[in-house]
């Protein structure tokens, strides 16, 4: 797990990202989708999005963004206890949508980059290095939680 001080800078960058969630998570998806393209393809509402400039421009994608940095959110302030809101999230991923673990691996460096980008000087070393521990947890805890659900990853 994470210490007292690796959490409160894990929250203390959340609270800097939170009043603006839908432009963070806008940029995470597709930057996700520009780095990866194979990931949209897990999309079927998104496959139909060719350029750059038709993902920019779409609300859906914008509030996908939201939609998982709310939940990523939630699941932070939880610390070490997180299993009652990761436990849905890892299933719907494990037996509905299928994600392998590499690609929360993927989203999880774009969140960091985003972040970083977003908030040069509130994002020091010791914040990005609790921030990435803390997503390693969350990775981990999703990865066991897949094996439960019969989803190698
Ligand atoms: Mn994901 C739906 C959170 C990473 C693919 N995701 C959802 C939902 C939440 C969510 C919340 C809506 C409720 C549900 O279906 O469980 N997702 C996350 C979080 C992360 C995440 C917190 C990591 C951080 N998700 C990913 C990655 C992919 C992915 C990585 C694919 C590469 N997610 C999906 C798909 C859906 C979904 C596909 C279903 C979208 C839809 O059709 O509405």
């Amino acid at each position: 797990g994470l210490s007292d001080d690796e959490w409160h800078h894990v929250l203390g960058i959340w609270a800097k990202v939170e009043p603006d969630l839908s432009a963070h998570g806008q940029e995470v998806i597709i930057r996700l989708f520009q780095v990866h393209p194979e990931t949209q393809e897990r999309f079927a509402k998104f496959k139909n999005l060719k350029t750059i400039d038709e993902l920019r421009s779409s609300e859906e994608v914008k509030k996908h963004g939201t939609t998982v940095l709310t939940a990523l959110g939630r699941i932070l302030k939880l610390k070490n206890n997180h299993e009652p809101e990761l436990k849905p999230l890892a299933e719907s991923h494990a037996t509905k949508h299928k994600i392998p673990v590499k690609y929360l691996e993927f989203i999880c460096e774009i969140i960091v980059k985003v972040i970083a980008e977003k908030h040069p000087s509130d994002f020091g070393a010791d914040s990005q290095a609790a921030m990435r521990k803390a997503l390693e947890l969350f990775r981990n805890d999703m990865a066991s939680k897949y094996k439960e659900f019969g989803f190698q990853g």
